[in-house]
Parts: C-alpha cells; sequence; structure tokens
C-alpha cells in the first residue's frame, strides 16, 4: 500500500499521556467516589437500569494494581460517524492491553455494532495497529449505524461474547450509541455475566460532553478543518468582493461546531440554533436578520460576505421544528404510516396525505417551503429516528428567502445593493483528516484509560479525561457512569432513556464571547484566517484545544 509522507511521519507521532497512565501499570488503580445519580427522571432511569444505575465516579490514582497484569480479551466497536482520532482510540486501548499482558487480546469487531452482533471480527496485531496510528478515519476496522437494542440482538451479542471469551466491549461512540453501551452493560449485568462495557466519547458534534466530559473526540479537528476553509473562502470573498457566501456546518443537533469555527473566523452573521429556538424566531425573522446585514454591508459598498448556518437550525425554528417532529412521528417505521405515504408517488399526492395526517398549522408550515426542501424532509429518518438534517438544504432555502426580501426591499427602495451568493457545505470534509495532536493525544489516552477502567472491573463507564484546556502534563483521568447522564427523552413517539444532548449554553462564555463581537463583525469585514492545522512546530501552534474548550473550562 502506498502512503503519503505525511501519513508515514506521522506514524511515528507518539501521543501524550497524562501522568496518571504513565509508567508501571501495578501501580495504577482506579478509586471509587460517591454513588450518583441520573441528570433527570431518576425514578424512570433507575427503573430500566437497576444492576447498574447509581454507580460511583471513578478517578484514576496511584497505588498498589494486583491484577495489573490479568490477560483480557476485549472487544472494540466503533459506532456512527466518523470523527478523526478513533484509531488512536483503539492505539490506547491496544497499547494499554498488550502493556498488561501479552496474551492479551483485542478484537475489532467490522463495520460497527453489527460486527458485534453478528460476531464479525479482526484481531488487532502489531501490524495491523501501527498502519493507523496518528490517522484519520475509522477504516480500520469500520463503524455503522446499527443499534443493539432488540432482544434478538442483545442475545447474539451475549452469544457472541462467549463463543469468543470476551471479557469486556469498548463502544466508541456518541450520545445514542454510548445509550446503548449502557443497555448492552445493564444486560450483561442482569444475566450475571462478567463482561464490561466501556464508551468513549466519540463525535465531531461536540453534543456529548457535561461535567466528567469536558469534550467529544473529532471536535478538535473537525472545527479546525472547517475554519480552514472558511477562511480561505472569506479571503477570496475579500479579494474579489462580489459574493455572499452561505456555508452550511455539520453538527445535526447542536450549533458547537458552528459557533467554534465563527470565534475561530469571524464572519459577518452566525446563526446558532439554540438562541433562534430560545427567541422563537420564526423564519421570517431569521431570513430578515440576514438580510439587514446584507443590507446594511450594501451601504458601504460591500456586496459580500460569509454567513454560517449550523445543520441542525431547521429543527430549531419553532415552526419548523414541530412539522419536523410531527413528520417524523407519522412517517415512524413501527406503524402503517410510511406504508401508505410510499403509496403516494407525486409530491402533489404526498401533500394531499400528510394534510390529513399532520395539524393544519403545520401542513400550512410545509405547503409554504420551497418544492426542495418539502421533499428532503421526507427522507428516511435514521436507525436512531433523527432527521437526516445534514441532507436538508438549510443555507439553499435561506439564500432564496433572503434573496426574495431583498427584492422586496428593492422594490420598496430601502435597498439597492447587488446580491449573488454561493453555497457551501462543510461535514464530511472534515470527519476523517489526521487527528490535529490535541485529538491524537486526547484520543490515545481515552483508549488507555479505557483498558485502566476494565483492568478495575467497572462497567457501564464512559472514560473521562479532564483539565483538557491545560497541557497533556496536568490531565486527570477516571471514569463516570452512563446513567448518570441519562434522562428520558420522545424518540419516535416514545419516551426513552437516553444520554442528555449537551446544547450551546446562551448564557455561557463561548456564546457570550461571540454575542459580544458578532455586531461589529457583521458590518466590519473582521475576518480570521487560522490557515491548515499544524502537526508540527511550536505547541502555541500545534497543541493549542478549541477555543470552545479554553472558554468553557478556564
Ligand atoms: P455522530 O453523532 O455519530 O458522531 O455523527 C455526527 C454526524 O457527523 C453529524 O454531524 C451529521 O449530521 C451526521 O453524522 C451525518 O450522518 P451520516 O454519516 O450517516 O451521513
Amino acid at each position: 500500500m502506498s502512503i503519503s509522507a505525511l501519513q508515514k511521519d506521522r506514524y511515528k507521532y507518539k501521543p501524550k499521556l497524562p501522568p496518571a497512565l504513565q509508567g508501571d501499570l501495578a501501580k495504577i488503580v482506579v478509586e471509587l467516589g460517591q454513588a450518583t445519580q441520573s441528570v433527570a427522571n431518576q425514578n424512570e432511569v433507575k427503573a430500566l437500569f437497576p444492576n447498574t444505575y447509581g454507580a460511583p465516579i471513578a478517578k484514576v490514582v496511584s497505588g498498589k494494581n494486583k491484577k495489573a497484569d490479568q490477560a483480557l480479551t476485549l472487544a472494540v466497536v466503533l459506532s456512527g460517524g466518523q470523527a478523526p482520532g478513533g484509531h488512536n482510540v483503539i492505539a490506547g486501548l491496544y497499547d494499554g492491553l498488550k502493556k498488561g499482558n501479552k496474551k492479551s487480546r483485542l478484537l475489532g469487531a467490522l463495520g460497527g455494532p453489527k460486527g458485534l452482533i453478528d460476531g464479525k471480527f479482526t484481531e488487532i496485531n502489531d501490524d495491523l495497529m501501527d498502519a493507523y496510528r496518528n490517522t484519520g478515519g475509522f477504516d480500520m476496522i469500520g463503524s455503522g449505524r446499527d443499534k443493539i437494542e432488540k432482544p434478538e440482538d442483545l442475545e447474539k451479542v451475549v452469544a457472541v461474547v462467549k463463543a469468543n471469551g470476551i471479557n469486556g466491549v469498548v463502544i466508541i461512540g456518541g450520545d445514542d450509541s454510548n445509550t446503548n453501551a449502557a443497555v448492552l452493560a445493564e444486560y450483561f449485568q442482569s444475566l450475571k455475566l462478567d463482561v464490561s462495557v466501556v464508551g468513549c466519547p466519540k463525535t465531531i458534534d461536540g453534543d456529548l460532553k457535561n461535567e466528567h466530559i469536558e469534550t467529544s473526540f473529532g471536535f478538535d479537528t473537525a472545527c479546525k478543518t472547517y475554519s480552514e476553509l472558511i477562511g480561505n473562502i472569506g479571503r477570496d470573498a475579500n479579494s474579489a468582493k462580489k459574493y455572499w457566501h452561505f456555508i452550511k456546518l455539520m453538527g445535526r443537533s447542536a450549533s458547537h461546531i458552528t459557533l467554534e469555527c465563527a470565534l475561530q473566523t469571524q464572519p459577518n452573521v452566525c446563526l446558532i440554533g439554540e438562541e433562534v429556538a430560545a427567541k422563537k424566531q420564526t423564519l421570517d425573522q431569521i431570513v430578515e436578520s440576514v438580510a439587514s446585514v446584507v443590507a446594511k454591508r450594501a451601504e458601504q459598498g460591500n456586496n459580500f460576505g460569509i454567513v454560517l448556518v449550523p445543520e441542525g437550525l431547521i429543527e430549531f425554528i419553532p415552526e419548523v421544528g414541530a412539522l419536523i417532529s410531527q413528520l417524523s412521528d407519522v412517517l415512524a417505521h413501527d406503524h402503517e404510516g410510511p406504508k401508505e405515504f410510499e403509496k403516494q408517488t407525486t409530491l402533489d399526492t404526498q401533500l394531499a396525505w400528510l394534510e390529513k395526517h399532520l395539524a393544519s398549522a403545520n401542513a400550512q408550515v410545509l405547503k409554504s417551503l420551497p418544492v426542495e426542501i418539502q421533499r428532503q424532509l421526507f427522507l428516511d429518518r435514521d436507525s436512531h429516528g433523527n432527521v437526516q438534517v445534514s441532507l436538508i438544504e438549510t443555507e439553499k432555502l435561506l439564500v432564496e428567502l433572503v434573496k426574495r426580501k431583498l427584492k422586496t426591499w428593492a422594490i420598496e427602495k430601502k435597498y439597492s445593493g447587488k446580491f449573488s451568493a454561493l453555497t457551501h457545505f462543510f461535514g464530511y470534509e472534515g470527519r476523517c483528516a489526521f487527528p490535529s495532536n490535541f485529538d491524537a493525544d486526547y484520543c490515545y489516552s481515552l483508549g488507555f484509560n479505557a483498558f485502566v477502567l476494565f483492568n478495575a472491573g467497572l462497567t457501564g463507564y464512559l472514560s473521562s479525561i479532564r483539565k483538557t484546556h491545560k497541557s497533556a502534563d496536568k490531565w486527570t483521568c477516571g471514569g463516570v457512569p452512563i446513567t448518570m447522564m441519562m434522562n428520558i427523552e420522545q424518540r419516535q413517539g416514545k419516551p426513552k432513556p437516553v444520554i442528555k444532548k449537551a446544547l450551546v449554553e446562551l448564557d455561557g462564555k463561548p456564546f457570550q464571547t461571540f454575542a459580544a463581537q458578532r455586531d461589529q463583525w457583521a458590518v466590519e469585514t473582521a475576518y480570521l484566517f487560522p490557515g491548515a492545522i499544524q502537526y508540527y512546530g511550536p505547541a502555541e501552534v500545534c497543541d493549542q484545544p478549541t477555543k470552545t474548550l479554553k472558554l468553557e473550562q478556564s
């Protein structure tokens, strides 16, 4: 296999480990703290997880570990969307296991959770591991969005772990995948099966975080990759002075990526879904706010600019969110809805069918949207019941509506600029980049730490590395019970226990920092050009975490 010069050189990079994970494993132990509670709906969550609920917070400290050299067989699963650093989680886990006992084995589930259900594994050895150290992507073993939830799948997993002598399963995933990890841990416990489950917080979206999980891996690299591209576009816009660029950014629901990219690049407009929801802004009000900035800049002769749009925006607009939520229920696959809907072969008959099944306000909103957006809203939900927002062209919707608004203002003699807009969507471009030094170090530490939690016999935990806004020699390690992060949410029309998603907090420092400057960025051309991620050079350039992490933790 031929490899690039950078990949060859990145193989040599030695990820930094926090002090608690360095040295002799026989001197590393886990200390348990107070019992915990779920963040909400305590009684319901406790009833659903009677064997794992309330477990204590775990901290990695120095002490005498008599089990350090036990031989273990672990299975590792990459779950959900790709995020830079996944291979380094596996590398940290592998190195920890082999350091403990050379006979320990690591089995990689092929193609995500399905690989675990079907017992399809590849055994990871030195050669395989070394070919993927410090690389982006999940291609070493592949990923998938299947769930391990149905009784028959849980039973299959039990048969697979017994057949392969597996002592523990590592789920590398986001909120939904780690909710699955908690379900699996509870199931094994209910059968008195001595198999542990530990999760590692992955998602570029940055929405799996709380007091103990400061950030999910991949967020750092993805935001830096998008910010490089936004900065380049900003420079192009300021050179040619003739285009408005509407850039949609991934992040499914939460707007963390968009906010971080705004802090890194200082665009003219940046929409934040959570603010739209809090202020109950209608689609028309949002369009008006963007058009006003376009008009103000036109008055100064600046018929160009940058608008950042989070991909989840559409669901936060109250009237569209209500429509999407009812559409998801009506089209949920567990009843006759979709079958009936599929019989409608034209957009007109689809709309007529939906008019009978939607509340009249929702049906009106649907009718008011451009045809393409209507079609995109009907697309299949993912396996967790989420609308696939990456497939909805919100950036094009906004361009279309801003254009209409400016036309009206031009007729009313309120606007006389030129509006020529281009659209972009940055999402997949950032999910498999070479992990930044931060993600390379953080992921390796998460994986190594997960091994320490297994070694201590813990189950139903997420690997937790803290103080990550500081240099790696100050990081601390531990484990947080997954049930502690859970609440009950409505999914596909039914209440379900899930890890609470962390949305952008409007009173938090990242949003406040942005809000204090956005009016200035709107009219001035204050773009920043972060440039490409740097892997070699001074720590101020190469090892800095995101602005979000620094602002939140400092
Ligand atoms: P995860 O939550 O699984 O990490 O995935 C996040 C994400 O990248 C979102 O930002 C995006 O909306 C979605 O995945 C796209 O999904 P897919 O890869 O299935 O198109």
